[in-house]
């Protein structure tokens, strides 16, 4: 990259982040935007970016300078009709925030998933069990994929029937966040019968009497949201819950396929799964941007976003930063991830996080029981999306415990 200064002094790259070819490696952009400065303009989009840790973890935790309510995505919703109903959590500000975001965490809470820890450890055991049937098999699509959708849409309480549009309608949203290219352009044929799908599953009827979806409606019937907003908070679970923790369930395997060293410390020491799962979320940052909007003009670095301008902050460059991060680019369970964005952080972090680092517990202390080794058996296969950093396949070749 590139980067000249702009009358206003301000650092310009011209590279389109949205390419395949940076969704294939960002890595080497990522690098030169963190080190081109803290507020960098992106001339193809003429939108402002932040790569480095410590303005990124700023603005997160800064809504009220940086409000999400214009949308997360280069869309801004002051000038341009979303192409959905905006999300109530995602999507909003406080207050219109709040009352859905305290219904959701409470839901998906440490304390609410002690319910589910015992079923979805079993399940996690069962499958890799079943898969391990074979030596080699694709772990993006055999574990990191089925997981989840064997665990999370039962937990939600929607009908077996159509859960096969789940995954096409998280990647066409997540691509939506991203600029109109080719990616959005291959999902907008879909993109009425899949959201009518999952808008249909949000309704009372049609979900379980028990779930997590029974348990948004019966926060309307106490009066916690309006009965118009339940909806919505489901659309969010079906939205946020399946894509993400498929592709953060990819890294962790993919890491763990290609550090055979970390693998064996996993091995002996089965309670550094949640922190091998963190670590693989800082390492990939499945969410690898979003967009905020300022809401003044704001000063970042010395520099100055304009009132009403869109900022991507890149997460997957935060989680990256030699500045904030020894050794970044090592995959090492001896360090504490904690403090990743990868998550976000603030008011919006992720509120389906403990979700995410159970289904990746059952599933790592499965196959730590089960599987000596781990190791890459073909070429690999990304999958582009314009948010996600993706996997389409992992081959590879374990050696089963005895
Ligand atoms: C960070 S991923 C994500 C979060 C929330 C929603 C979608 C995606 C939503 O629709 O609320």
């Amino acid at each position: 990259m590139t980067t000249t200064l702009t009358p206003s002094d301000l650092p310009t790259s011209a590279v389109d982040p949205f390419s395949h070819e940076v969704l294939e490696d960002p890595t080497g952009f990522q690098a030169e935007l963190r080190d081109a400065g803290p507020l960098v303009h992106l001339s193809r989009y003429d939108v402002f970016a932040m790569g480095r840790y410590e303005q990124v973890h700023a603005a997160l935790i800064d809504w009220q300078s940086f409000q999400s309510g214009a949308g997360v995505g280069l869309s801004n919703f002051r000038f341009e009709k979303p192409w959905r109903p905006p999300s109530l959590l995602l999507e909003a500000d406080p207050p219109r925030h709040d009352a859905p975001r305290a219904v959701l965490s409470k839901i998906l809470g440490p304390l609410a998933l002690r319910k589910l820890r015992e079923h979805w450890m079993a399940d996690a055991d069962r499958l890799v069990a079943r898969v391990l049937a074979e030596t080699e098999f694709d772990a993006a699509r055999d574990l990191a994929a089925a997981f989840p959708l064997r665990v999370f849409p039962d937990a939600v309480g929607i009908p077996q029937e159509g859960r096969e549009n789940l995954l096409p309608y998280g990647d066409h949203l997540f691509n939506a966040f991203g600029p109109p290219n080719d990616l959005v352009e291959q999902g907008n044929g879909r993109v009425a019968e899949l959201s009518g799908w999952v808008n249909a599953q949000c309704a009372r009827d049609v979900l379980a009497p028990t779930g997590f979806g029974a348990d948004i409606w019966a926060a309307a019937d106490r009066g916690d949201i309006t009965f118009e907003q339940a909806p919505l908070v489901v659309r969010s679970l079906l939205s946020a819950g399946v894509d993400t923790t498929v592709h953060g369930l990819a890294a962790v395997l993919y890491a763990f396929a290609t550090h055979p060293d970390q693998w064996q410390r996993l091995r002996r020491e089965p309670t550094l799964a949640r922190v091998a799962f963190d670590e693989a979320v800082r390492w990939e940052s499945p969410v690898q941007t979003f967009f905020r909007t300022a809401t003044t003009d704001i000063e970042v670095g010395g520099k100055t976003v304009p009132d009403g301008r869109k900022i991507l902050m890149f997460l997957g460059a935060a989680n990256r930063d030699p500045r904030r991060w020894e050794n970044p680019d090592a995959f090492d369970l001896s360090r504490d991830p904690s403090a990743h964005v990868g998550f976000g952080m603030g008011l919006h972090q992720c509120v389906g996080q403990h979700i995410a680092r159970l289904e990746a517990e059952a599933l790592l202390v499965a196959l730590a029981r089960r599987v000596e080794t781990i190791e890459l058996a073909g070429a690999t296969r990304r999958h582009h999306n314009n948010t996600l950093r993706a996997w389409e396949s992992l081959p590879v070749r374990v050696r089963p415990a005895r």
